[in-house]
C-alpha cells in the first residue's frame, strides 16, 4: 500500500494502512500516520463503476459544493490531493484511489443505537438534499447507468436467470418466483417519473445509516459520505433505501428470517427527520416515499439474488451464500411491508398533514 500512499499529500510518516468498515463495493483502508493524523484510502471498484474519472469528478464537484455549505470541517468529505495535485491516483496495475481525512469523533453506525440516532441520520440525508438543491444536476455523470431503474433491474435479473450459468437457480426457487411476481409493483416509481409526476433532484442514491456520520458526542450529524452514486434521481430513492436498512428490525444479511420486519415506528420517526430538513415536497412526492421503500427494498433484494446467480461478483461476500442471505431478508422485509402497506401510507398522510 505505500506504493500508492506516496502519491498523495498526507500529512507526516504512515505508521499503519489497514481494512476498515463495512462497505460492500470498494476497498477501504485506515491509514494513520506518526503525526496522529488519520487518513480513508479507498481502492474504487471498477465492477460497479465504469467511468472512474467521471464518478470522481461528481465526487470533487460535490464535496467542493458542500464545502461551502458548512459551517465546521467534518460538516463534509475533503479529498486529499495527490502529489500532482489530482483528486485520485490511478495506476494501471493497481487501479484507481483516493484518500478523505477520516472524519473524527464521529459514529457510523450498522443499525440505529435509539430511535433518535435514526431521526438524525433522516436529518443527515433530508439536509443533503437541500445542500443540494442548487448544484448544477446536467454537469453530474451518470456513475453508474440505471441505478435505481428497477424494470432494467428485473431485465438484467431475467437475462441472468436465462443463463444460469452456475446451476443456482434450483437453489433459490422460492425467491425467484416471489420476484417475478412483483415486477409490476416494481415499475411503480418508474411510471411516475415518465408520466411526468414526480421532479428529478440531485439525490445521494445509497443512503444507508452507514453511510453518515454522526458526531460521538452530541450524536447530531456532521456529513453524509459514500458520494459514488450522487446522481440525478428520485427524493422517493433516498428515502426508500434509508427505509430498507435502517427501519429494519435485523442486519441485513440476517439468516434468521423471524427476526427481520419493517419497524413502522423507526419509520415514522425517520420520515420525520427526512421531511423536515428537505426542500418543500411536491403532492406527489408524498405518495411517492412509502413506494420508494418498497421499491428500494425489492429492488436491493433483486440486484443481491442476480448476484448470487451470476457468481458474486458485485456485492462483497464474507461467506458462502452470503447474497442469497441478503435477499431473503430483502424479500421478507418487502412482504411485511405490503401486510402494512396501509399504515406506511398514513404515517406519511399524517405527517404531511400536521
Ligand atoms: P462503500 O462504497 O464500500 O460502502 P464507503 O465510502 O461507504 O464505501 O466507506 C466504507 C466505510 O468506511 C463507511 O461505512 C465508514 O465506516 C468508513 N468511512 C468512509 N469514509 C470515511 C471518512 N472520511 N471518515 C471516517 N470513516 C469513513
Ligand atoms: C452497496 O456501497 P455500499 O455498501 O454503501 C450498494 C447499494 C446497496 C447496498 C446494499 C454502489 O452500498 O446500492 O443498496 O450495497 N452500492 C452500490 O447494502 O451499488
Ligand atoms: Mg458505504
Amino acid at each position: 500500500m505505500q506504493d500508492v500512499l506516496k502519491n498523495f499529500r498526507l500529512q507526516g510518516g504512515v505508521v499503519s494502512c489497514e481494512p476498515y468498515g463495512c462497505g460492500h463495493i470498494n476497498r477501504t483502508y485506515l491509514v494513520v500516520m506518526d503525526s496522529g493524523k488519520r487518513y480513508i484510502l479507498q481502492g474504487l471498484s471498477t465492477v460497479a463503476f465504469k467511468d472512474i474519472p467521471g464518478l470522481m469528478e461528481n465526487v470533487g464537484a460535490v464535496t467542493r459544493h458542500l464545502a461551502k455549505k458548512v459551517s465546521e470541517e467534518r460538516g463534509c468529505l475533503h479529498l486529499v490531493p495527490t502529489v500532482d495535485g489530482a483528486d485520485y491516483y490511478h495506476d494501471g496495475a493497481q487501479g484507481y484511489w483516493r484518500v478523505y481525512d477520516f472524519v473524527e469523533d464521529s459514529l457510523c453506525l450498522q443499525a440505529p443505537e435509539t430511535p433518535e440516532d435514526f431521526y438524525q441520520s433522516a436529518v443527515a440525508f433530508g439536509t443533503f438534499q437541500r445542500q443540494l438543491a442548487d448544484f448544477p444536476a446536467e454537469t453530474l455523470h451518470e456513475t453508474i447507468v440505471n441505478f435505481h431503474n428497477t424494470p432494467d433491474r428485473y431485465a438484467k435479473f431475467k437475462a441472468v436467470l436465462a443463463g444460469d450459468r452456475l446451476g443456482r437457480a434450483k437453489s433459490a426457487r422460492y425467491e425467484i418466483e416471489e420476484f417475478l411476481k412483483r415486477e409490476a409493483d416494481g415499475a411503480t416509481l418508474m411510471n411516475m417519473l415518465h408520466e411526468g409526476k414526480l421532479p428529478l433532484r440531485v439525490t445521494h442514491n445509497d443512503t444507508k445509516l452507514n453511510n453518515v456520520m454522526l458526531d460521538a458526542r452530541t450524536r447530531k450529524p456532521l456529513c453524509v459520505i459514500d458520494l459514488d452514486t450522487v446522481m440525478p434521481g428520485l427524493l422517493a430513492f433516498d428515502f426508500g433505501d434509508s427505509i430498507r436498512f435502517g427501519a429494519a428490525t435485523a442486519a441485513e444479511d440476517e439468516r434468521d428470517l423471524s427476526k427481520v420486519s419493517l419497524d413502522l415506528e423507526l419509520y415514522r420517526i425517520f420520515a420525520q427527520g427526512f421531511i423536515s430538513a428537505c426542500p418543500q415536497l411536491t403532492e406527489a412526492e408524498y405518495v411517492s416515499l412509502a413506494w420508494g421503500a418498497r421499491t428500494m427494498t425489492l429492488e436491493c433484494g433483486l440486484r443481491f439474488l442476480t448476484d448470487y446467480l451470476d457468481g458474486d461478483h458485485y456485492f462483497a461476500i464474507h461467506r458462502e451464500g452470503h447474497n442469497l442471505d441478503r435477499c431473503r431478508t430483502q424479500l421478507k422485509m418487502v412482504q411485511d411491508m405490503e401486510g402494512k402497506w396501509e399504515q406506511m401510507l398514513a404515517i406519511i398522510e399524517e405527517i404531511h398533514k400536521a
